[in-house]
């Protein structure tokens, strides 16, 4: 199978699996999460799910649940009360104890708040993106407030990493987050202790949040190249 139809598949099994009636359902950012948004949609248009109250993390997902009349919050509605039942989200790379990278689709911030704020947090992804170790093969992003674009560079070549901002595609300059801020794309030689990293790239004034997320995952889902997908719970 390949990894267009491994995405769709994983995105099914993970509503079907998951998603109950009346849920506060975080929704994340991507083409894996974004099959999950289409199950979800065609769920409810078969009339399987009558309510759901979901809480986007881009303007990718909010555009795509707005087309399919998916009721849309945000964590401070009183409805929502700050809290999800379960957020799910893809992800760029999952290491054995189920660290993850994300952010390729430059939504981290929202995506680690939603991931924190959540009982259940599920990660779909296909056998492509299991990792022996985080970042020696995809670069971690960084969101930086752009007063401190300089300085936190610099820092991050003190940590060991090599910085690159990430620019635009059919946009002149770098890529503007939706808080507004820039990401710096940090590569590695090796593998990375993934939570000392993210404390430590974080501690740095400047930096609103970054792609290792250490977060408790509690499902995986594993599209496999044979049609099938690996559902594991802890
Ligand atoms: C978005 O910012 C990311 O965290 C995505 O979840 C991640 O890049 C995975 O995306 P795909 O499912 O498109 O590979």
């Amino acid at each position: 199978m390949d990894s267009i139809n491994m995405k769709k598949l994983t995105g099914k099994c993970v509503v079907d699996a998951l998603v109950k009636e009346g849920m506060k359902l975080g929704m994340g950012t991507g083409s894996t999460a974004m099959e999950a948004v289409l199950r979800l949609a065609e769920l409810m248009q078969e009339g399987k799910i009558r309510s759901i109250f979901v809480v986007p993390t881009s303007y990718q997902t909010e555009i795509a649940c707005r087309k399919y009349n998916i009721p849309l919050f945000t964590l401070n509605d009183p409805l929502i009360n700050g809290r999800l039942d379960l957020t799910i989200d893809g992800a760029d790379e999952v290491d054995p104890h189920w660290n993850l990278i994300k952010g390729g689709g430059g939504a981290l911030l929202i995506e680690k708040i939603a991931a924190y704020y959540s009982d259940q947090y599920a990660i779909i992804v296909d056998e492509s993106k299991l990792v022996a170790g985080l970042g020696a093969a995809f670069p971690v992003p960084v969101e930086v407030h752009y007063p401190a674009l300089l300085p936190v560079s610099r820092e991050l070549e003190q940590l060991g990493a090599r910085v690159m901002l990430r620019e635009g595609k059919k946009l002149a300059g770098p890529v503007v987050t939706k808080q507004g801020n820039l990401i710096l794309d940090i590569s590695f030689d090796k593998m990375i202790e993934a939570a000392v990293m993210e404390q430590a790239i974080n501690a740095l004034p400047g930096v609103m949040e970054n792609g290792i997320f250490t977060v408790k995952v509690t499902h995986l889902f594993i599209g496999k190249k044979e049609g099938t997908v690996q559902q594991i719970t802890r």
